[in-house]
């Protein structure tokens, strides 16, 4: 890929500014590409990575993009660890309410009117899952793998993230996924359709970058509206406010639990959690 480094999007203005951009941005002719660039914490999906994530998205907009591919930098074994663990607290309310960082990254990429396309190299986690999922494709090679794990930290997964999943895949993988929180590898995620193509390591750049080039030969205006006429038709599923009420009510009693405090305490103190159901 011969990029065109755009300038980086600011870092947040409260934080001193990162040794390089948590995320860079460039473009290929009529091709942007967002890279995940913070390898020490394994691109954990911080605040900070996150709004400069969505404010290198929205710049590459105003370069009149047609594609835009979601990497990590080359070479990182770990596409993303997911949400950022630090930044998740017991007895704060909802740890992924509608202003989470990371829900107003993926309300961004589904929003944005040229198509994403994740291009992934390495094992995502988490909430970075549901990141890749909200993407409108997914190229990956031999050494990709995805788990989502709540059920490793306690925490209750939002309706909204679960949404994505049953507008993607099989209930019964769902479950699974969940259930065990198991990376799903490779080849089981293309027979599952997590990811479009599997294709090799060597070829992933090229093969990601020359379906981005041939979406940017399309008329965008046609392209822009079947993008958000799916992403309407798939997201606003109906659901009765008291059906809502009570799904939010379990999920309280989950993020208020001594298990979800477990899970965070065991993460930060690297060793496994002991689950006691309350
Ligand atoms: C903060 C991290 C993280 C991290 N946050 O490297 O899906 S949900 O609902 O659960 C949602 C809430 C969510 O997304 O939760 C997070 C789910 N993610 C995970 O459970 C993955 C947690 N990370 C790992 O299992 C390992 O880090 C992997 C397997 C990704 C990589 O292992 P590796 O041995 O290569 P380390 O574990 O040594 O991590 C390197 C540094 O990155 C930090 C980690 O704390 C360490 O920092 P220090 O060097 O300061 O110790 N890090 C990794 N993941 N999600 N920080």
């Amino acid at each position: 890929m011969t990029d065109t480094p755009v300038s980086p999007a600011p870092a947040p203005a409260a934080k001193p500014a990162p040794a390089g951009p948590l995320v860079s941005a460039a473009l290929d002719g009529p091709v942007g590409i967002l890279t995940l660039n913070n390898g020490a914490k394994r691109n954990a999906l911080s605040e900070e990575l996150l709004d400069t994530f969505i404010s290198a998205l929205e710049g590459l907009q105003g370069h009149n993009v047609r594609a835009i591919i979601v990497r990590a930098a080359p070479g990182m074994g770990v596409w993303s660890a997911g949400h950022d663990i630090r930044e998740l607290k017991h007895g704060a309310g909802d740890p992924l309410g509608y202003a989470d960082p990371l829900e107003r990254a993926l309300r961004a990429i589904r929003a944005c009117p040229a198509p994403v396309i994740a291009m992934i190299h390495g094992t995502v986690w988490g909430g970075a899952l549901d990141l890749v999922l909200s993407c409108d494709m997914v190229v990956a090679d031999e050494t990709s793998s995805f788990a989502i794990t709540p059920a490793n930290l306690g925490l209750p997964y939002n309706t909204t993230g679960l949404l994505h999943f049953l507008g993607r895949l099989p209930l019964n993988l769902i479950k699974e996924m969940f259930f065990t929180a198991t990376p799903v590898k490779a080849e089981d995620a293309a027979r599952w359709g997590i990811i479009n193509h599997l294709v090799p390591s060597a070829e992933l750049e090229t093969y990601t970058m020359g379906i981005a080039q041939g979406i940017a030969t399309k008329a965008p205006l046609a392209v822009a509206v079947v993008k958000e006429q799916l992403r309407v038709l798939t997201d606003y599923q109906p659901v009765a406010a008291q059906v809502f009420e009570r799904l939010q009510e379990m999920r309280r009693a989950v993020y208020a639990s001594h298990d979800f405090q477990e899970g965070i305490d065991s993460f930060l103190e690297k060793r496994k959690p002991v689950f006691r159901g309350d």
